[in-house]
C-alpha cells in the first residue's frame, strides 16, 4: 500500500522549520501532501493562493511532495486522500498539550488515522511564522530562517 502522510498547517509563512519537517518525512513515506488549512476565521498575511505557490516553490527539489489547500475537518480532508498519516512538529514543551489534544480530536473522529510528532531541530526550535512575520516587520534580519524566496514576499507586505 502507498503510505501518504499530510503534514497540515497554516504555513503563513513556511519557513525552514517547516521546510525541516517536510524534507525528513520525504525520506520516510512514499507521497507526503503539504496541506494550507484555510480558517474562515483568521486573516492570514498571505492568501491561500499566496501560500501554496510560496510552498511550491519551496519543495521543489523533492519530487515526492504535493501542495494543496483545505477547509473544513482535516480528519475529512485526510480520507479524501486516502492518506494514513498527520505529521507534526513538535518544538517546546508548550507545543505538547495543543499538540495532544488535536491528535486525540482526531482520532476520536478517525481511528484509522494516526498522527506522529517529528522533533524540531534545534536550530529551528525558537522559529514560528509568527516570530519571523514580527522580526520582519521591525526590519530584522531573517536570512536562514525562511526559504530565500521568502523574504522578498514578506518585505513586499510590510
Ligand atoms: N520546527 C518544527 N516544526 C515546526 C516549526 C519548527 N520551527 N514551526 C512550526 N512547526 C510545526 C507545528 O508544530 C505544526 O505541527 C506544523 O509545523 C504547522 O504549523 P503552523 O503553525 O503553520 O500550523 P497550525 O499549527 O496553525 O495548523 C493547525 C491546523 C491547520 C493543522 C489545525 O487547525 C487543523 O487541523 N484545522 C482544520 C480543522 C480541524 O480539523 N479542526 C479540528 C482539529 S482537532
Amino acid at each position: 500500500m502507498t503510505q501518504i502522510a499530510v503534514y497540515p498547517g497554516s504555513f503563513d509563512p513556511i519557513t525552514n522549520g517547516h521546510l525541516d519537517i517536510i524534507e525528513r518525512t520525504t525520506k520516510i513515506f512514499d507521497n507526503v501532501i503539504v496541506a494550507v488549512f484555510h480558517n474562515p476565521n483568521k486573516k492570514p498575511l498571505f492568501t491561500m493562493e499566496e501560500r501554496v505557490e510560496i510552498i511550491e516553490e519551496a519543495v521543489e527539489e523533492f519530487d515526492n511532495v504535493k501542495v494543496d489547500a483545505f477547509e473544513g475537518l482535516l480528519t475529512d480532508y485526510i480520507k479524501h486522500q486516502n492518506a494514513q498519516v498527520i505529521v507534526r512538529g513538535l518544538r517546546a514543551v508548550s507545543d505538547f498539550e495543543t499538540e495532544f489534544q488535536m491528535a486525540s480530536m482526531n482520532k476520536k473522529l478517525e481511528p484509522d488515522v494516526e498522527t506522529i510528532f517529528m522533533m524540531t531541530r534545534n536550530k529551528y526550535a525558537y522559529l514560528s511564522s509568527s516570530i519571523i512575520k514580527e522580526v520582519a516587520n521591525f526590519g530584522g534580519c531573517i536570512e536562514d530562517l525562511v526559504p530565500e524566496h521568502v523574504i522578498p514576499k514578506l518585505m513586499d507586505k510590510i
